[in-house]
């Protein structure tokens, strides 16, 4: 099929995607890029944090946006099988086949469960090649052209002719490279280490990986510039609010509590998973009961993070469902620095988010205290599915 007459052969779906959409070509890169900017703030933990109430809107941007789009390719493929029409460079179908995957792994995001692991790396791999793909082609208008340009002009004025106008269409396409470039530069590398991590890694085999000190498949977030670093032997877990008084816990007097096992499935709102972890130690109700915690007369528990900014916290109600572990075991291994070490919270059935990292306080009172994320939106009863998407 040549390309020449492809607007008339698109028909009803030409009419309704706009006669001209091939021809034009910006409506079409517009969506795209608004996909990879939308993608880029969801992916990024301080992006998220900058979006706040209106991260919701951008999550569904993304995600209605990207079915819609993908919708829209698939019905013109089929109309239009082979697309892009032969001849079409080689760039493009592979840029092509990366949105295919991008729309199929989005779609397994949605469906969630199983499916979540496969599709968040797809996912990853495939934004990192088309992000990629995008830059390069915006910037295939050579910057000859532009100096050129700049150089006839400069001529003109001298001799006092009319100066020809600057190639607008070729800012433009910087300036949209920019914003496209700039932010993903920034964050290509950990997108890269998400889908090649989980692609090559998989699920650990009982040992650290030894380049970044964190479980293959994990992402370890801070929203300080590091992590913690806690020796077990300065560690302590200060529990406030209790009516006995303030009581403080050793590493050793923490440790010597009565453990367990649960095995988990952790999952961060951003999409990524890692299916059946075993986190080893102590259950937060049996604790804070041992203690005299009056759950009726103090409903709300607080944690607190020794890296001095991260907080959450878990209605009774929630705690009873859910059975928190005061965590300092992960897979049979002490918790890596970078994931929490000495001791962390762990919320089985809960987003990531709620399982505090680096756990040096716990406080029970009346009132509710918002967490960290929920400040920005997130919500405090964090079950899995209440936070629909990627
Ligand atoms: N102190 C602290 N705890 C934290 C975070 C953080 O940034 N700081 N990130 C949370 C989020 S969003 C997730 S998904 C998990 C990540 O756990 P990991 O570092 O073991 O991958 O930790 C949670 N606990
Ligand atoms: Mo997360």
């Amino acid at each position: 099929m040549g390309t020449k007459n492809r607007e008339g052969e698109l028909g009803l779906v030409g009419r309704i995607l706009g006669r001209s959409f091939f021809q034009r070509h910006w409506r079409h890169a517009a969506l795209l890029i608004a996909l990879v900017l939308t993608g880029i703030g969801l992916f990024a933990a301080p992006l998220r944090a900058a979006l706040g109430p209106a991260l919701p809107v951008v999550q569904a941007v993304h995600t209605y946006g990207g079915l819609l789009y993908g919708l829209g390719l698939v019905v013109l493929s089929l109309r239009l099988f082979p697309w892009p029409p032969r001849g079409a460079r080689a760039m493009h179908r592979i840029a092509f086949g990366l949105v295919v995957l991008l729309v199929a792994s989005g779609i397994g995001l949605l469906v969630g469960g199983t499916l979540r692991g496969i599709s968040t790396w797809v996912h990853a791999l495939a934004a990192a090649g088309l992000v990629i793909y995008i830059v390069v082609h915006l910037y295939e208008e050579r910057p000859k052209q532009l100096l050129a340009r700049l150089r006839e002009r400069r001529r003109a004025a001298r001799d006092g002719r009319p100066q020809p106008g600057l190639p607008r269409r070729a800012l433009l396409r910087w300036g949209v490279g920019a914003l496209v470039a700039i932010p993903a530069a920034y964050y290509l590398p950990g997108m890269l280490r998400l889908g090649l991590g989980a692609a090559i890694g998989g699920r650990p085999s009982g040992g650290l990986s030894e380049a970044s000190g964190t479980l293959p498949g994990f992402v370890p977030y801070t929203i300080t510039n590091g992590f913690p670093d806690i020796p077990v032997s300065a560690y302590r877990l200060r529990v406030e609010g209790l009516p006995s008084g303030r009581r403080e816990f050793s590493f050793q007097e923490l440790t010597a509590q009565p453990a367990e096992t649960r095995r988990i499935d952790f999952t961060c709102v951003t999409g990524w998973a890692v299916d059946g972890v075993r986190f080893y130690g102590t259950d937060l109700q049996d604790f804070l009961t041992a203690l005299g915690w009056q759950r009726d007369a103090q409903p709300w528990v607080k944690f607190s993070s020794g890296d001095g900014a991260y907080t959450d916290s878990l209605t009774a109600q929630q705690i009873a469902r859910y059975r928190p572990l005061i965590a300092w075991r992960i897979d049979g291994l002490p918790l890596p620095r970078t994931q929490g070490a000495p001791v962390r919270l762990v919320v089985p059935g809960m987003y990531g988010y709620k399982s505090v990292k680096w756990l040096v306080g716990i406080g029970v009172g009346k009132n509710v205290v918002m967490g960290y994320w929920e400040q920005y939106g997130y919500p405090q009863n964090a079950y899995l599915g209440s936070y629909s998407g990627i």
